[in-house]
């Protein structure tokens, strides 16, 4: 079987600057994204996701996510994190930690998801919805991320 280690519906474009541990570099897309990582050819415990956020010059940023899981990569499953943020707007996502304005990444700007016990599967994916904006409920469709994580065992 072959398969990328790391996906996107959005193109490839970039994608390797998720999984450099380089903070410099970065990935982003527009609109409703996934990026899907390949974890085995058998299922896998998955312990955390850890998301690196992407700042913006002016205005303060939390994103909005979820994550699924699949086994075959038709049918998928939402995780739920105990103490995840739920999005402001209702919409059932996760949101994600407060990142200050300022220029260039940030490590301060990283947050992980530890999942819930007995999570296993061969692809995961973050599914992305934007960006909640400054303090209030109005949103960007920016989604930027640094860096993407994924812990198995
Ligand atoms: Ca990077």
């Amino acid at each position: 079987m072959s398969k990328d280690a790391i996906f996107s519906d959005a193109g490839s474009g970039g994608l390797a600057n998720l999984t450099d541990n380089d903070v410099r570099t970065s990935w982003s897309r527009s609109g409703s994204p996934y990026v899907q990582f390949y974890l085995g050819d058998s299922p896998v415990t998955v312990k955390s996701v850890s998301l690196g956020y992407c700042r913006n010059t002016q205005s303060r940023r939390q994103y909005y996510f979820d994550f699924y899981v699949s086994d075959n990569g038709y049918d998928w499953t939402k995780i739920a994190g105990d103490g995840w943020r739920e999005d402001n707007l209702g919409k059932g996502h996760v949101m994600g930690q407060l990142v200050s304005p300022g220029a260039g990444n940030s490590e301060e700007d990283y947050e992980t998801f530890v999942f819930p016990e007995g999570v296993r599967a061969r692809l995961l994916r973050v599914c992305m919805y934007g960006t909640r904006m400054g303090q209030g409920s109005s949103s960007t469709t920016a989604n930027a991320y640094w860096s993407i994580d994924v812990e198995t065992e």
